[in-house]
């Protein structure tokens, strides 16, 4: 199964958001670019400070009169030249350099040989759309290493904000407005974000997982998301029912139903690791638990109890734990 694909279980656990840990540009030209201008400040707050405590110390009022007054200087050229150059200069440099990592960052085209994805923000899950590739999926992006991706940004209702802090650096997702962010991995693994725009109860709970692979791996995976849905042996009647309830009116399965876009693609459900963005790990029980009712594991979820009997879930959950 090309859930994790191919990746060892200790690039696999859940690592905390490290925006000191980039594995990806342009997190790291962000990374560089805020030490430069944090180290900027700290030197002229040392000098400013230095000078001041100095001063304070040096030249303290006593009650003897020990003649420290310092020597009053008035009208000083070289002073004067002094603090209006060395300020100006370090404006004008660091002016130049935060223009240059913006050029840099922000690029409205996708460049050459890029992978193309279309991210949809939804109360609370991630779409993710490979139109390369003609497949959807959802909460778990998949990145070749050493290649840009070129990821459009959108929402299907409230702001939301894709925040990937080892890779990039924050952008919204607007209702009607399509905003763009590339990533370029260095480094193969897993990493995980979180939409940073809160958006509803839910919000905490819109973990987004980034899986990493190396290039042929990336392909395996990407042809295995291509295929239509698996029928395996023994679950027709679980088919039959999820074909027949009101779940195909949100959840495309395809080659079963592809009418459903409200909801979260279950084409290939178990090849990824989680249930509802990160609630739940993707397992044949908690899959039954979601289908009793999804608020048990995520209250306020946008998907109803859909009221089934005890036997018909266990079908379901069947069938859909068959789908990798
Ligand atoms: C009114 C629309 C709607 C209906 C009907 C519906 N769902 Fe959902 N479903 C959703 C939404 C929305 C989500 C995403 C919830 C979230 O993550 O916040 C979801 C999530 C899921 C998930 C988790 C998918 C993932 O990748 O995390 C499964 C599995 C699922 N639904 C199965 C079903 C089944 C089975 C039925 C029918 C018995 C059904 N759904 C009916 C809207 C619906
Ligand atoms: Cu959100």
């Amino acid at each position: 199964m090309l859930g994790a694909a191919g990746l060892a279980a200790a690039e696999t656990a859940v690592r905390t958001p490290a925006f000191f840990e980039p594995v990806a540009e342009p997190a790291g030209m962000i990374l560089d670019y805020g030490s430069l201008l944090v180290a900027t400040c700290l030197g002229i707050f040392i000098v400013v400070m230095g000078l001041l405590i100095f001063t304070i110390i040096r030249f303290r009022a006593s009650s003897a009169d020990d003649g420290l007054e310092p020597p009053q200087v008035y009208g000083s050229d070289q002073l004067e030249l002094a603090w209006t150059i060395v300020p100006v200069l370090l404006v004008v440099v660091l002016g130049l350099v935060t223009a240059g990592r913006i050029v840099a960052i922000q690029r409205d085209t996708a460049p050459e040989g890029s992978l193309s994805v279309r991210v949809v923000g939804h109360q609370w899950w991630w779409e993710l759309e490979y139109p390369g590739y003609g497949f959807t999926t959802a909460n778990e992006l998949h990145l070749p290493v050493d290649r840009t991706a070129f990821l459009e940004l959108e929402s299907q209702d409230v702001i939301h904000s894709f925040w990937l802090p080892q890779l990039s650096g924050k952008t919204d997702l607007i209702p009607n407005r399509r905003n763009v962010l590339w990533i370029e991995p260095k480094e193969t693994g897993m990493v995980v974000g979180q939409c940073a725009e809160y958006c509803g109860t839910q919000h905490a709970h819109m973990l987004l997982r980034v899986f990493v692979h190396e290039p042929d791996e990336f392909e395996r995976w990407a042809q295995e998301q291509q295929r239509q849905a698996r029928t395996a042996p023994g679950v027709e009647e679980g088919r039959a029912l999820f074909a027949r309830t009101a779940c195909v009116n949100c959840h495309t399965v395809r080659g079963v139903s592809e009418i459903g876009r409200f909801g979260p693609d279950l084409t290939h459900l178990m090849s990824r690791t989680t249930l509802a963005a990160g609630a739940a790990t993707n397992d044949r029980a908690n899959l039954v638990d979601w289908i009793t009712d999804p608020n048990h594991i995520k209250p306020g979820a946008r998907m109803p109890a859909m009221k089934l009997s005890e036997r018909e879930i266990g079908l379901v959950a069947g069938y859909l734990a068959s789908l990798d």
